[in-house]
């Protein structure tokens, strides 16, 4: 039998209204059910945000200090957990152990920066214009948070939203993708388990239309944050325009690393394999696009199928496995279907471009790491974003061209070069548009504690991680205490005419 999971709503486990329930399988082993759980519908939101708007009257009032407090113990709770929470999250999504040991620790990383962050929330302190008068500007909570989350990263985009919303005094309603439900659960167990009451963290299960649509258009959820496609984003912005709320996207990328012929190839080639097929390239950071100076592009290619073709496919759990499958089918199909464009586009594989034959990995939706090359900027591998192991490459010839190239797309997140010049890498820290720049390392790896997210159509402008976040989060109050004794107005009184 398997296990069976539940939504938690008002401090209570409980099963759909409806009872109806969906599975979810190891993509590594599609025989393998990791559980069941409660395909949820309206009545289920309702519920949840209506206990969600109650413990807010409370939530809001707890110090933030021992908001923090109780962060911390989740933090600490989540190193207890962490092996066994990377492998559940292996066996549910697919990408080896020690990317899920990366992902809890970005959880735990962001739990001890939002701990501390208690004590911190600073606001200002301003002068007044006037006499006996005191400005500030404060931070206070705003309410409701819907709370809606990709499976790529099961543990760490959650934790990026929701430990800030709690800290930031809110009550969090939380959808997680349906390939990734058993994550999500064990974070609101630990969530629980630290002390966080009733009410102020709840989760519903369920498809992205019901559930994350009917959070979103909920009149009672007052912000919105929200990870995955720029085609569900641009939904989500629009159903959320009727009610004015505040919403934060992280949407699309179709990221590239650009190689100058000054490069240290060595580091150069490390930096593209892991970014390109780190989580079979499915992260929105991944390296899609490689832009090769003409001066290295026949001995970088030539190192670089040497090194894909040791590339280990095969189940995250295993010692030694390099690439773990693709999420679903679904997602296998797309790369599949990008195969066949690049094709008809008149690219060319230089490696993979096929589902593996190997029997050991008939039962998982695998694909081969796949490198395009004579790819044209116009193309459409060149152009969109694929979300599998699919790395296209394009051909440049000065440190101009590759910009262009870089920033000819309508995403923004992230971007990396390899140059030893250092004039090189401050002008392309200048004029690449993106909002994630890394020099010398590859497009994957942000830290907890920085500001994450993108320009263009990655995103709405918000950024997720370090202490930007909590601005999201937060509403300004802005408060002038007048103990003059008098009316004293501004502008006037304080000027002869
Ligand atoms: C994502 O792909 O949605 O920088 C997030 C990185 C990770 C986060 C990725 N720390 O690749």
């Amino acid at each position: 039998m398997a296990k069976k999971f539940q939504n938690f709503i008002n401090g209570k486990w409980v099963d759909a209204k409806s009872g109806k329930t969906f599975e979810n399988r190891n993509p590594a082993n599609w025989d393998e059910i990791v559980g069941t759980f409660p395909k949820s519908g309206k009545e289920d939101v309702d519920e949840a945000v209506k206990a969600a708007r109650l413990a807010f009257e409370k939530w809001r009032l707890v110090p933030a200090p021992k908001r923090g407090d109780i962060m911390r113990k989740v933090g600490d709770l989540m190193v207890e957990r962490k092996e066994e929470l990377a492998r559940q999250m292996t066996r549910e999504m697919g990408k080896v152990l020690a990317e899920t040991r990366g992902d809890v620790q970005e959880g735990i990383d962001t739990a001890y920066y939002a701990s501390s962050e208690g004590r911190r929330l600073f606001g200002h302190t301003v002068p007044s214009e006037l006499p006996n008068k005191f400005n500030m500007a404060m931070r206070v909570p705003i309410g409701v948070a819907g709370v809606v989350t990709p499976w790529n990263f099961p543990m760490a985009i959650p934790t990026w939203k929701i430990f800030p919303a709690l800290l930031c005094g809110n009550t969090v309603v939380f959808k997680p993708a349906s390939d990734t439900p058993a994550t999500a659960t064990s974070l609101v167990e630990i969530l629980v388990d630290a002390g966080v009451p009733e009410g102020v963290i709840n989760i519903v299960h369920g498809g992205g239309g019901e559930v994350g649509m009917g959070i979103v258009g909920h009149p009672d959820v007052d912000l919105v944050s929200f990870t995955g496609s720029t085609e569900v984003g641009k939904k989500i912005s629009e159903v959320a325009a009727s009610t004015l709320k505040r919403v934060s996207l992280e949407l699309g990328g179709k990221n590239a690393q650009l190689v100058m012929a000054d490069a240290d190839l060595h580091l150069a080639l490390d930096g593209v394999l892991w970014g390109a097929f780190g989580t079979t390239g499915q992260r929105c950071t991944a390296t899609s696009r490689l832009l090769l100076h003409e001066k290295v592009f026949n001995e970088f290619m030539k190192m670089l199928v040497d090194r894909v073709a040791k590339l280990k496919l095969g189940d995250g759990l295993l010692e030694g496995v390099d690439v773990g499958p693709c999420v679903n089918q679904g997602q296998q199909d797309t790369v599949k279907s990008y195969v066949e464009i690049g094709l008809k586009e008149g690219a060319r594989i230089a490696f993979g471009g096929a589902v593996p034959k190997d029997p050991a990995l008939a039962r998982g939706w695998f694909h081969e790491p796949t490198i395009f090359v004579d790819v044209q900027p116009h193309h459409r591998i060149a152009k969109e974003e694929i979300f599998g192991p699919v790395l296209s490459v394009i051909k440049i010839a000065s440190l101009e061209e590759g910009i262009r190239v870089m920033n000819d797309t309508i995403y923004g997140l992230s971007s990396s070069v390899y140059t030893k010049n250092v004039n090189d890498a401050y002008t392309a820290i200048r004029d690449i548009q993106a909002g994630i720049t890394y020099i010398n390392a590859p497009t994957i790896g942000a830290e907890a504690h920085m500001p994450f997210g993108g320009v263009k159509q990655t995103g709405n402008g918000h950024r997720e991680g370090g202490w930007t976040v909590y601005d999201f989060f937060s509403e300004w109050k802005t408060v002038y205490v007048d103990y003059s004794g008098g009316l004293q107005r501004a502008q006037i009184d304080n000027y002869d005419k």
